[in-house]
């Protein structure tokens, strides 16, 4: 009895088995213009405030670009891949916001039994969402007191932005460009030797370090240190755009400080999550979706929170009217290891970037001596000697920059 009904069983699973494969097979030789593919073609609507699946990059078929790859998210993988539809989770729906509160954190978490080392460094959890999505955001992780230092050295950089001479070596730091309503500034670069040591103490507190580690390895590089900012009224779009395209062994990363409220309906960065995985078709995807690409995610700040997010990550902000001032401080970190590899730069200049964090470290104790340090755990093949001249220390200039992806030259200088 017990072996006849198995074998019942058995062969009802073979049947159901068979006719899947022959229903399979007939699908797979369909032509792609077949009313059968045609009608799993349709679109879904994308509408309001709720987007599609994430989007899946893939070799460009209408694509400008001979080599280029271009976006292909769920809604429209369907036209191209017939059977895709069988094993892509369709139309998965998610609202702006929702995918980063729910990975929106200021606690140490357990994750497969390992604490994270100190409270600032991230979670197994939250590493594998910014690998599978290009981004994570940090809540309220700055502490207040920094972040006002930040704030008011914010506005001495712009102050001393609006004034500088062409003469100052330093002037062009001071990035402006052209608006119908006149010239704006709207970056400062290299921001630790504009007169304020906040930046640095930023960068010398766990909330930066333990991050930096986290995500790059013991060995990380401060890479490049700025502020984006705009001006109050100064809406300006900063196009869809990849910062830097690299081979991906290693992660390359941008930590966003938000010294201002960014809302959704104040020019607030757009990011398109899962498109950081190769080069995009910035073009290909502007042209085709404008600013709203199937699983596109505003990212809503407050002053304090953080935004990491992946140097191929597709983000841009779009025009606004209107709009009040948002400030945002970018770090940038990559791995000493990555950049022997990968490039552009060198040993001598790891070596010159990496003296920028025993400086930090020391300006950090110095302000906040009650707060917990970081512990740098870099290995002795790095370490660097700092000189005396911290002045001299605190501009490493780049010479040359790692290609990203943007639409227009125009775009590169506006970033
Ligand atoms: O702050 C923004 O709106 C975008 C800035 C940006 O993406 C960049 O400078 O690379």
């Amino acid at each position: 009895m017990h072996i006849l009904g198995y074998s019942k069983i058995y062969r009802e699973n073979e049947m159901i088995y068979a006719y899947s494969y022959i229903i399979l097979s007939i699908i797979q030789k369909m032509p792609e213009d077949s009313v059968f593919c045609r009608l799993l073609e349709r679109r879904l609507p994308v509408s309001g405030l709720e987007r599609g699946q994430a989007c899946h990059p893939e070799r460009s078929e209408g694509s400008r670009s001979t080599d280029g790859e271009i976006l292909r998210c769920a809604q429209d993988d369907r036209p191209s891949k017939c059977l895709r539809f069988l094993n892509v989770p369709f139309e998965q729906d998610f609202k702006k916001g929702e995918t980063m509160d729910s990975y929106t954190t200021t606690q140490p978490v357990r994750t497969n039994g390992a604490v994270a080392r100190s409270p600032y460094h991230l979670t197994e959890e939250q590493i594998r969402f910014f690998d599978e999505n290009g981004y994570l955001v940090l809540r309220n992780w700055i502490p207040q007191d920094l972040l006002k230092r930040l704030q008011e050295a914010a506005e001495d950089w712009i102050e001393t932005g609006l004034h500088v001479s062409e003469d100052d070596p330093d002037f062009e730091d001071y990035r402006f460009a052209q608006r119908p309503s006149g010239r704006v500034m709207f970056r400062v670069n290299y921001v630790h030797n504009k007169g304020q040591s906040a930046s640095l103490e930023l960068l010398g507190s766990p909330q930066v370090l333990a991050v930096a580690e986290s995500l790059c390895g013991p060995n990380f590089v401060p890479t490049y240190e700025s502020m984006v900012f705009k001006q109050e009224g100064d809406g300006a779009a900063i196009q869809w755009h990849q910062d830097a395209v690299h081979p991906r062994q290693y992660r390359i990363f941008n930590y966003d400080l938000y010294l201002d409220p960014s809302r959704a309906d104040g020019g607030a960065l757009h990011v398109i999550p899962k498109t950081q995985l190769q080069r995009q078709d910035i073009c290909a995807l502007t042209e085709r979706w404008g600013w709203n690409p199937p699983g596109v995610i505003t990212v809503e700040m407050e002053p304090g929170d953080v935004l990491l997010h992946d140097v191929m990550v597709v983000h841009g902000s779009e025009e606004v009217e209107g709009k009040a001032l948002r400030r945002t401080i970018y770090y940038e970190f990559r791995a000493a290891e990555e950049i022997l590899t990968d490039g552009p730069w060198d040993r001598e200049w790891i070596d010159r970037r990496l003296r920028l964090v025993p400086l930090a470290l020391r300006r950090y104790e110095q302000v906040y001596p009650d707060s917990e340090q970081f512990a740098w755990g870099i290995s002795s093949e790095f370490r660097p000697q700092v000189s005396s001249d911290e002045q001299y220390e605190l501009k490493v200039a780049h010479g040359v920059h790692s290609g990203g992806s943007f639409c227009s030259a125009g775009d590169r200088e506006r970033r």
